[in-house]
């Protein structure tokens, strides 16, 4: 258990207390974000029956989690009121909302705050900080919280969990996959998850956009000397494919499986912005470390970081001198 009772009582009385419970997820929204803020929003509505219970996410949820319950009820940016209590799931830092700005106020103490979330660069910034860094996913740290409070898992609110334990393991292969997620997952199918729509959903459904633009990842892949796999996506390949950002997603696992490599990276440019996605299978590299040089964050074997800038291309050439023609048997026909 990595909850406290005391803690977990601790948000039981900011629930009880509160007049609205707003949940939050950080935006371009992944399975886990997506699975934890329905999951969350759904328990608190069946503990609370009479309370108002507010979805909230900047970006709209993508195609693939439209199949889970509620899906359609998230709202872009929320409007707070007196009395409001404000769970953010799976968000390191408050930038990630991407509410930092517009609604600063999320993040100064003016309403009560809970912190729902697995990665080790998260700053603590709410009043109550349920941050397992071992979690695999934020989705079962929420199905802790549930257990520790007694809060009943209903099939629905099982899919929605599930489905953020599946994404952020890549499907139980990842190297998180610990004996407590086998053990979540098994919490999860006796609580009536349906696991054959999410594998379909998530892991068997591909646009043609989708494909295309997975095609230029893997046609672009390079090598370089300091063993990375890299490939880059410029907004040109977004326009020809006609993908858009979110479909990216899951490619990076096949860039990362290149033998021999360090690290993999993916660098996509979009509206000014280049994002960086960052993969290893190594227990000597540490990718979050590298995505801290710019500004990102996340776990030692899958990381990410966005800087300002476009993409340029850099073309390398070396010449090889044929080393056979200099040391091998003349054949030159003298
Ligand atoms: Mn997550």
């Amino acid at each position: 258990m990595s909850i406290s009772a005391k803690d977990a009582q601790k948000v039981q009385i900011i629930f009880e207390k509160a007049k609205r419970v707003l949940c939050v997820c950080h935006r371009n929204p992944d399975g886990d974000a997506i699975g934890a803020l329905l999951g969350m929003g759904l328990l608190l509505e069946q503990a609370y029956p009479s309370k108002k219970i507010l979805l909230h996410c900047v970006d709209p949820a993508p195609d693939t989690f439209h199949f889970l319950p509620e899906s359609g009820r998230i709202l872009g940016t929320p409007e707070l009121a007196d009395g409001d209590a404000v769970v953010f799931l799976d968000c390191a830092e408050p930038k990630q909302t991407n509410l930092h700005e517009s609604h600063a106020e999320l993040f100064t103490k003016t309403y009560l705050t809970i912190n729902i979330d697995h990665h080790p660069t998260n700053t603590l910034f709410a009043d109550v900080n349920f941050v397992v860094p071992n979690a695999a996913s934020s989705c079962e740290i929420v199905v802790e919280l549930a257990d520790l409070l007694g809060w009943q898992l209903t099939s629905d609110i099982a899919t929605c969990l599930l489905t953020g334990v599946y994404t952020d393991t890549g499907g139980l292969l990842h190297s998180n996959t610990t004996a407590n997620v086998y053990r979540t997952v098994a919490r999860l199918l006796r609580a009536g998850a349906r696991r054959q729509a999410i594998v379909t959903a998530v892991f068997r459904t591909a646009k043609p956009s989708t494909l295309k633009l997975w095609g230029r990842v893997l046609e672009k892949i390079h090598l370089t000397p300091e063993g990375g796999a890299i490939s880059a996506l410029t907004q040109g390949d977004f326009r020809a494919t006609g993908a858009d950002y979110s479909e990216l997603t899951g490619a990076i696992d096949y860039v990362n499986a290149v033998p021999g490599m360090r690290f993999s990276l993916i660098l996509s440019e979009r509206d000014g912005i280049v994002k960086g996605s960052l993969r290893t299978l190594r227990d000597d590299v540490d990718v979050a470390a590298m995505a801290s040089r710019f500004s990102g964050g996340g776990h030692r074997k899958a990381a990410g970081f966005s800087v300002l800038g476009t993409l340029q291309p850099e073309v390398r050439w070396k010449v090889v001198e044929p080393a056979a023609m200099q040391s091998g048997p003349s054949h030159s026909g003298e």
